[in-house]
């Protein structure tokens, strides 16, 4: 699996306000070394751009579209609706409705232009970097070796907390009435 050279995803986001929260989708990527490329555009403010954007990062070999965006969210439906290649969304949290109002505009796509809509906010961006791993994988096997691997981790981590818990190390363990 290659770990640098061509992008294999691109991560898009309405505006740099939404780069802390879409740093950890770039993090998972890196994570399974995943080349990607991040980017800035919009749906409202630029529209045209991201229509040529997703175009030519398409042409250029990438597989999968990360996108995030708050508010009225309809950049990943419009990276949706200009390339056919895996879109996943990840609605941000911003403004008085603090993420409904992405995840739904996210979520709410018409039949025939799918986006995958994950959570709101840093753990919906996180998973989106591992779903787009998980979509690469497919075709990939020392890719679904890493996931594998990771998911491993994830499992030993939640043996070690409950480990603590029973030593008493988090304030828990047995206790009676
Ligand atoms: C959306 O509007 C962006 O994705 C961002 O989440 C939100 C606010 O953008 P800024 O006003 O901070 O540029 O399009």
């Amino acid at each position: 699996m290659e770990g640098s050279g061509r992008p294999l995803v691109a991560v898009l986001m309405g505006s740099d306000s939404d780069l802390p929260v879409m740093r950890e989708a770039e993090q998972s990527l890196a994570l399974f070394g995943i080349p990607f490329v991040t980017r800035i555009t919009s749906a409202h403010r630029a529209l045209r751009r991201t229509v040529a954007l997703v175009e030519r990062l398409e042409a250029d070999g990438v597989e999968v579209f990360v996108v995030g965006a708050g508010l009225a969210a309809h950049l990943a439906g419009v990276v949706a609706g200009v390339s056919t290649r895996p879109v996943i969304g990840v609605p941000l949290e911003g403004g008085s409705l603090r993420g409904a109002d992405a995840l739904y505009s996210t979520v709410q796509m018409p039949a025939g232009v799918p986006v995958a809509t994950v959570a709101i906010g840093k753990a919906g961006a996180r998973n989106a970097g591992i779903l787009a791993a998980e979509i690469l994988a497919v075709a990939r096997p020392e890719l679904r070796e890493r996931l594998r691997a990771f998911r491993q981790e994830l499992e030993r981590s939640v043996e070690k907390k409950d480990r603590d818990l029973a030593a008493g190390g988090a304030g828990g363990g047995e206790r009676t009435a």
